[in-house]
Order: structure tokens, then C-alpha cells, then sequence
């Protein structure tokens, strides 16, 4: 046994191709010593990374190849310490995420996800739904510039918003665009959309103060890490109307959705699925084997971390 598999992998082929072509350990609950003692690479997903005990206990290990892009749940400090290489899966997901994020939007000012419970509840037969918002001609900030960012960027220009956005430096080209902070940001802008790392650096940033500048017109939608907002002060800012909405796929701690944002009709909930295409799952997929298999095979993996 030398390389575990920490979750199962989407389409199917993808994973009955890794178990044909690898020598694989499936993570079930407990790793025999014996068994961790001989695990050189692993597979593993964006949400379970692979944490400083559980990449402690595999003192052979060399490789780490994450269906996603998110390493927030990676120690990859002890990576770097140990000469750990890491793999992601970048590009083939952004097309995907980016556009969940505008369906997200969209869905939330134009209440899709409420008016369509609306019509199976029976409702419509006592009267209409009440009315959404255009989102031509508002004004979007993405916290989170980065490959997604920018194509999700392009998407809401489509529709006609203007984009704004904050990450660590301008983007050379876009440097009226840019606002130094995420309060600025929010300041500026009706519908704020997540799309920064998750991890410590980030932990918390949206916080009740960012929020109350959106304003109780304003949207908030997350496709990132539910840790880049303070999701207590989230429902407060919620229920006390200073934020008018949000559409969120990400959760503080998944699969848990706390009951208060259940609660709220107005809002779009969705259980982590920005890059749950089949075409984008099947590139990911496809990735990870070949990131693995140039492992195996001593040659330099296609898209690893720089560390
Ligand atoms: C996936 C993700 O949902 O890329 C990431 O970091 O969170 C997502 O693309 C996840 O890795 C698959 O479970």
C-alpha cells in the first residue's frame, strides 16, 4: 500500500481509474501503524487536506495531490520542512466556480431559489413573489483578484456591473478598479463576492464592520472558504438588517449550516458545489492522476505549489 486515498473522487471513472492504475489505501476511519508507515503519496480533497497530526503520522510520505485548489487545510509548512511536494488542480475548476458565483448572484437578487419553492409551496395561488433587483448597472466588489476573481470579473461584466476589486496589489492595467481593503471595497460596491484563500491570513476578514458597509441593500456571496467571514457576526448583521442578503456555498464548518441562516428565505444556500461540474470534476479528476503518476514515474509534477 503506498498511496492513500482520502475521499472518493468524481465521475466515477476517475476513481476506478486510480484504484486500477495505483497501489491504493481507501481511507476508512483509523490508519493502521503498519499500513501509514508505507504511504509515500496521498490523494486528497480541498475541504480535508491533510492536517500537521495526520501528515506527522506518515513519516514516508513525499507527495500530496488535492482534487481543488484550496490548501488551507494542508500543513504546508511541515510540507515545505519535510520536502513534501504539493499538487493542485488550477484552471480546470475556474470556468465552473466563476460561474457559480454569478449563479449565486443572480439567483439571490432575482430571488430564483426562493420563487422556485415559492411555486412548489403552493404560494403563488395567494399572490405574487415579492420583487428582486436588476444587476445591470450596480457596482460588484471581488475581494480575491486572482484567476477566479478575474474570470468571475468578466462574468459580471457581461451583465453589465461594473467591477471592483481588492487583492494585495493592483493588477496592472485594472489600478482604478482596485481598493486597498475590503472595507473600501465594501464601501464601494452593492454585491461583494468572496473569492480570496482560505486559511489563518484570512480568517475572519469579512467581519460585522465590512458587512454594515455593504448595507442593507447589499449582497454578500461566498465561493471560498466560509473561515474568510466571521459567519456569528454574518447572522447578526443578518437579522439585524444590516445586510440585505447573501448566497453562500461555503460554511464555517461544513456540512453544518447553522439554523438562523436556514431560517431566512431571502437567502441562497448551497452545499459546496462551485466546482461541481462534471466537466470541471472530470479535468480535476484527471489532474490528480497525472500529477501522481509523474510523481511515481520521478518526473516534475505538471502543476505543483511552489513552496
Ligand atoms: C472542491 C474546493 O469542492 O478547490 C477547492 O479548494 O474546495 C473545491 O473545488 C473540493 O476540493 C472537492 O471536494
Amino acid at each position: 500500500m503506498s498511496i492513500l486515498l482520502r475521499s472518493t473522487l468524481q465521475p466515477p471513472e476517475i476513481t476506478k481509474e486510480i484504484l486500477e492504475r495505483f497501489d491504493i489505501y481507501r481511507e476508512e476511519k483509523e490508519i493502521p501503524p503498519e499500513v501509514a508507515q508505507q504511504i509515500t503519496a496521498v490523494i486528497t480533497n480541498g475541504g480535508l487536506g491533510l492536517s500537521s497530526e495526520e501528515m506527522r503520522a506518515l513519516p514516508a510520505l513525499q507527495m500530496i495531490s488535492v482534487y481543488g485548489v484550496g490548501t488551507d487545510a494542508i500543513d504546508l509548512v511541515q510540507a515545505k520542512e519535510r520536502g513534501i511536494q504539493v499538487a493542485t488542480t488550477p484552471g480546470v475548476l475556474t470556468n465552473a466556480v466563476a460561474e457559480m458565483a454569478l449563479a449565486l448572484t443572480l439567483s439571490a437578487a432575482r430571488r430564483v431559489a426562493e420563487g422556485d419553492r415559492y411555486v412548489r409551496a403552493g404560494q403563488w395561488l395567494q399572490g405574487n413573489l415579492g420583487l428582486g433587483w436588476t444587476l445591470f448597472g450596480e457596482t460588484v466588489g471581488i475581494l480575491g483578484y486572482g484567476r477566479i476573481g478575474k474570470r468571475i470579473g468578466e462574468l459580471t461584466r457581461a451583465v453589465g456591473m461594473k467591477v471592483l476589486y481588492t487583492d494585495l496589489h493592483p493588477t496592472p492595467g485594472e489600478e482604478e478598479a482596485f481598493r486597498s481593503s475590503p472595507l473600501e471595497l465594501a464601501r464601494d460596491c452593492r454585491v461583494l463576492i468572496i473569492a480570496a484563500e482560505g486559511g489563518e491570513k484570512t480568517r475572519g476578514l469579512v467581519n460585522r464592520t465590512i458587512l454594515k458597509a455593504l448595507g442593507p441593500d447589499g449582497l454578500l456571496v461566498n465561493i471560498a472558504r466560509g473561515s474568510v467571514v466571521n459567519q456569528h457576526e454574518l447572522i447578526l448583521a443578518l437579522e439585524a438588517g444590516e445586510l440585505g442578503c447573501a448566497a453562500l456555498d461555503v460554511f464555517a464548518n461544513e456540512p453544518q449550516v447553522p439554523k438562523e441562516l436556514i431560517a431566512q428565505q431571502k437567502l441562497v444556500l448551497t452545499p459546496h458545489v462551485a466546482s461541481a461540474t462534471i466537466d470541471a470534476r472530470r479535468a480535476m479528476g484527471r489532474l490528480v492522476i497525472d500529477n501522481l503518476a509523474a510523481f511515481l514515474d520521478g518526473k516534475a509534477l505538471l502543476t505543483p505549489l511552489n513552496l
